[in-house]
């Protein structure tokens, strides 16, 4: 089994073709959660995974899982996998190198006839990325049980669709109960998604922990006049205070070693040249390594935001959206991928995720941990990302010794 290795050049054609199904003009990828697009890669994932002889489960917010049989049907199966939805402009490896390299895992177990005592399985997890459903990870998120299955279909986007129809309408409302699944161990592969390990020239970072993640919306009120004719002391400009708490935001983040605060998505009413804002809403991430910092975070934007709106006629309310706290991963699931990367010569280092991703979630339900490798300039959540095949291949090699020996 020690020299037992991927077929890399099948995993990059897969991670290639699956680049097709919402394919950008700029070389990226979107395929938004329970779009057209994201019903086309789950198709084509479903398809593949069939043509590896595995089962394939649909569960009731949409996560998919394939299972490869093994010996011994008491055991649980271990499992692989990431997401497939992406950012509006997601890069191509962001979740789908995850799902890809579990399946690839399997089409090397087939390739050499090689049989497990406990199942694979690959998962596909719903909706992780959060862009155009919040919260972020809620397929992951309901099948750890951290939130109801009601909530996580009740959800809906901007234009108020809603996460359980739009399931019935690209045919992946499952019959499982989101949960109702044991397993007994995950594994994440995933691309970095920041620049350490290109900086250091390690091929594969051993995750041992998650940093938390918080969602809020921030709703500013004032009143909508005539750019013209109100005098400049008698505004209430909720773009201009939004401005200074968007600043106020980026301070709160500085102020902390470890702090990343962003605020992503801004909406003016009514959006029209010549007239003064009467409404705006801005959206917040804040992250940090600490639990108790993130509640120092929150406190302080919660009294800046307060501050800015009184002085300046404004109404301010804050909306937490979600909430997931730092994570550390198992230590026999870490120490698996770091022999894996012992045993195959790998260059590797212990790291933290900047990045939420669904292990986080599936840590409270199973044994977790993650493995990760380099992208161009750390760069993703951008068309441009990219990673090297044999980098792609070595962290799938990881991924495959360590599920090897968890499964046996
Ligand atoms: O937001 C995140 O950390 C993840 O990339 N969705
Ligand atoms: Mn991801
Ligand atoms: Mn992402």
């Amino acid at each position: 089994m020690q020299d037992l290795r991927i077929n890399a050049k099948r995993l990059w054609d897969s991670l290639m073709d699956m680049a097709q199904y919402g394919a950008t003009s700029k070389g990226g990828s979107c395929r938004l959660a329970l779009t057209d697009e994201d019903k086309q890669g789950r198709d084509v994932f479903v398809r593949w995974c069939g043509d590896t002889g595995c089962d394939v489960t649909v569960d009731s917010v949409g996560n998919i899982l394939a299972r490869r049989r093994g010996q011994d049907p008491n055991r649980h199966p271990v499992v692989a996998g990431s997401h497939l939805d992406t950012q509006p402009h997601g890069g191509k490896f962001d979740g789908v190198y995850g799902v890809l390299a579990g399946l690839e895992v399997i089409r090397t177990l087939n390739d050499h006839d090689i049989d497990t005592q406990a199942p694979i399985e690959v998962a596909v997890w719903t909706n992780e990325e959060g862009a155009r459903f919040a919260p972020s990870m809620s397929g992951s998120a309901a099948f750890a049980g951290a939130i109801d299955l009601e909530y996580a279909l009740s959800r809906v986007d901007r234009e108020g669709k809603m996460v359980g129809k739009e399931l019935e309408r690209i045919g992946y409302a499952g019959k499982e109960h989101s949960g109702d699944h044991p397993i007994d161990a995950y594994f994440e592969a995933h691309i970095e998604q920041g620049p350490i390990l290109e900086n250091e020239g390690k091929t594969i970072g051993v995750v041992t922990a998650v940093q938390g993640v918080a969602w809020y919306d921030v709703t500013v009120r004032g009143q909508d006049t005539h750019a013209g004719s109100t005098p400049m002391d008698t505004r209430r400009d909720a773009l201009l205070g939004s401005a200074r708490m968007i600043e106020a935001v980026n301070k709160i983040a500085l102020s902390q070693k470890h702090g990343r605060a962003t605020v992503g998505e801004l909406g003016v009413s009514p959006n029209s040249r010549n007239t003064v804002p009467g409404q705006v809403l801005f959206t917040v991430d804040i992250r940090d390594p600490d639990a108790s910092v993130m509640q120092e975070m929150e406190n302080t934007l919660y009294t800046h935001c307060q501050d800015i709106a009184s002085g300046a006629g404004l109404d301010v309310k804050i909306a937490e959206v979600a909430y997931t706290p730092p994570v550390d991963f198992d230590p026999n699931c870490i120490d698996l991928v770091r022999d894996s990367c012992e045993k195959l010569r790998y260059s590797h280092r212990d790291m933290l995720s900047g990045a939420g991703h669904d292990a986080c979630y599936i840590a409270r339900v199973a044994p977790t941990s993650m493995i990760f490798v380099p992208c161009a300039g750390g760069i993703s959540h951008n068309e441009e990302e990219s990673a090297e095949p044999d980098d792609l291949a070595a962290g799938c090699n990881t991924l495959l010794h360590a599920v090897l020996a968890r499964a046996n």
